[in-house]
Order: C-alpha cells, then sequence, then structure tokens
C-alpha cells in the first residue's frame, strides 16, 4: 500500500517541504515542569525494587527519554521496553524471564534475601507502562485491570502500591506516573513528543501538530491519509488538506458573515475538529506506522556503512 501511494506523490510531482518551520515556538511553555514530585516519590520506593522497567515509544526510540531517570534511579538493573509497536514502523516481549535474569546477576543489596521479585515500571507520559502492566498480568495471571489506562497524558497520578503479575516466579510491579525531561532538547523533538500524546494537544495546539504530521507523513511519503480520507491527492498545505477533511467527515459550521445586504449564513469548515479527527486517527494507527526517529537514525553513526 506504502508504494502505490509512493509513486502516487512522485508522479504528481509534488513538492514536499523540507523542513518544518520551528522559529517563533516555545517549547519550554508545551512542557509541564510539576513532575518533579513523582520522581521524588519513585526515587524514596526505589527500596522497595528490585528492578526498573522503563516503558518509552517505539516510534521516538531516541526522542525525550528523561536523562534524570538514569541519575536517580540507576542505581537498579534497568530494562527498556519500547511499546505501541503496532504503531511503529519496525520489523515480543520477554519481559519476565528479562527482568529475573538481570536481577539474578545483579547486587539486590538488602533485598538479597528475599524470594520475589520487585520492578518499578517508569517513563515518560502515556507511553503504556500502566497497558504494560496490565498485559502482563492477564497473560501470567489471567486476571483483569489492576491500574488505569487513559489515552491522555497524566492518567497515572502517583506512585502505585504494587501489582502482582507472576506466580511463578512471584513478580511485583509498581506503576509510577509519566515523567518528563526536565528540559526538551529541540522544537521538532518537542512537536514529536507531542504527536505521541505525551503532552495535551491544547498546550501545542491541535493545528500546529495536524501541520506537523503532515509534514511528516509526506516527508515519509506515507500517503495513506489520501485515502483514508478519499482526497483528491496528496498535498503538502494544512489548511487545504483540513478543508477537504472537514467537508468528507461533515464537520462544517454555519458562520455568520455581515455584509453591505445583511446577514449571510456562510457554511465554514471546522479545522479544529479537522485536526483532532486526523490526529486521532492517526494515533490509532489507521494511517500506517511510522518512525519519528528517522531522521536522528539516518544521522547517527552507526546508521553509516
Ligand atoms: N496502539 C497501541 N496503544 C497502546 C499500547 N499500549 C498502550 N496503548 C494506549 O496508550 C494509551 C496510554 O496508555 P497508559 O497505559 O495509560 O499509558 P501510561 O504510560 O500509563 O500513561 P500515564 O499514566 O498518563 O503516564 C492508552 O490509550 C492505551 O490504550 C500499544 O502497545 N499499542
Ligand atoms: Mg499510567
Amino acid at each position: 500500500m506504502r508504494l502505490a501511494f509512493r509513486a502516487l506523490g512522485g508522479a504528481a510531482g509534488v513538492a514536499w517541504r523540507e523542513s518544518f518551520p520551528l522559529g517563533g515556538r516555545d517549547v519550554a511553555r508545551w512542557f509541564p515542569g510539576h513532575m518533579a514530585k513523582g520522581l521524588k516519590k519513585m526515587q524514596s520506593s526505589l527500596k522497595l525494587v528490585d528492578c526498573i522497567i522503563e516503558v518509552h515509544d517505539a516510534r521516538i526510540p531516541l526522542s525525550g527519554r528523561n536523562p534524570l531517570f538514569q541519575e536517580t534511579l540507576g542505581l537498579k538493573p534497568h530494562v527498556l521496553v519500547l511499546n505501541k509497536m503496532d504503531l511503529a514502523d519496525l520489523k515480543e516481549q520477554q519481559i519476565i524471564p528479562t527482568v529475573t535474569g538481570l536481577v539474578g546477576s545483579s547486587c539486590r543489596y538488602h533485598r538479597g534475601e528475599s524470594l520475589e521479585y520487585c520492578a518499578m515500571v517508569i517513563g515518560i507520559p502515556n507511553v503504556g507502562k500502566s497497558s504494560l502492566i496490565n498485559a502482563l498480568r492477564r497473560q501470567h495471571l489471567r486476571k483483569g485491570k489492576a491500574t488505569r489506562v487513559g489515552g491522555e497524558p497524566g492518567i497515572t497520578r502517583a506512585v502505585m502500591s504494587r501489582i502482582q503479575v507472576c506466580e511463578r516466579p512471584l513478580m511485583f510491579l509498581l506503576d509510577t506516573p509519566g515523567v518528563l525531561a526536565p528540559r526538551i532538547e529541540s522544537v521538532e523533538m518537542g512537536l514529536k513528543l507531542a504527536l505521541c500524546g505525551t503532552v495535551l494537544d491544547h498546550l501545542v495546539g491541535e493545528e500546529t501538530l495536524a501541520d506537523y504530521l503532515l509534514y511528516t507523513l509526506n516527508r515519509h511519503q506515507l500517503f495513506g491519509y489520501v485515502r483514508h480520507y478519499g482526497l483528491g491527492g496528496a498535498c503538502d498545505d494544512i489548511a487545504s488538506v483540513l478543508k477537504q477533511v472537514a467537508v468528507r467527515l461533515g464537520k462544517t459550521q454555519k458562520v455568520k458573515v455581515l455584509t453591505g445586504t445583511g446577514d449571510v449564513n456562510v457554511i465554514q469548515p471546522n479545522y479544529p475538529a479537522a485536526a483532532r479527527d486526523f490526529l486521532q486517527t492517526f494515533r490509532r494507527g489507521l494511517l500506517g506506522p511510522v518512525m519519528l526517529d528517522r531522521d536522528v537514525l539516518q544521522r547517527s553513526p552507526v546508521a553509516e556503512p
């Protein structure tokens, strides 16, 4: 499917934007700075755990991991889980054996005599930490949800009490609130993080996010949006795309315009509603898998032959 659409974009001779206008955006304002409390509580819960399981979003394997995790929680063995693989362009997870192996080969300090394992699940917001705990519990104990999950960042608000996920070996996990890095390196990294839903959309602006999404999809030649919304063709102009999306979805509104001859009702596309639908459709994976860190991966020395 992706190849067919690639031909479509090329044949139309459309020139995609080479860069996204980043100037004038203040990334610091998008990311809330109130997460220190969560991190402090996580630090004070360290004595309860043998291992740290950090969950991150597979679409941004390099962007936005919080360096403070290593600094403050780095004493314990650390497993990195890249979640949301179904949404990422990558080619299952053996978490419990990995944790037991890692803990077995590290110092357990005062917990050396304990027969049970306990790991703390950490990560930036909305990457699926709580979902992972529920999934492991379902898989190993056939038990239902033990911790709340939701499509917005900030669902888990505190370090939770431990949740059993396995009987043999006896393993418990601590769920924690998402903690973002205190400083986001660049506006583009901020946009990627926002596109993955790690901050509330309104902080960045749904239309800005929709524009960055369109820019990314076109740059990556992922033209699934053209088919999904039945558009005339691929296009790099967000206003034009959102207008067509709004009309397609019937998301239009009547607006009164004052003319020389009186009030006239004009049908206007509902751009915010179209932007919201575009973002949600992307996040549900309906526009295909994506690797938002492709540029960083290509620049990194290991990518060179
Ligand atoms: N597509 C997809 N969605 C997932 C996956 N794992 C979790 N989600 C969704 O991601 C959203 C966030 O999941 P949570 O488990 O609440 O994430 P969290 O990291 O605990 O979030 P906070 O508590 O807010 O920090 C929910 O809508 C989940 O359904 C996955 O593997 N694939
Ligand atoms: Mg959570």
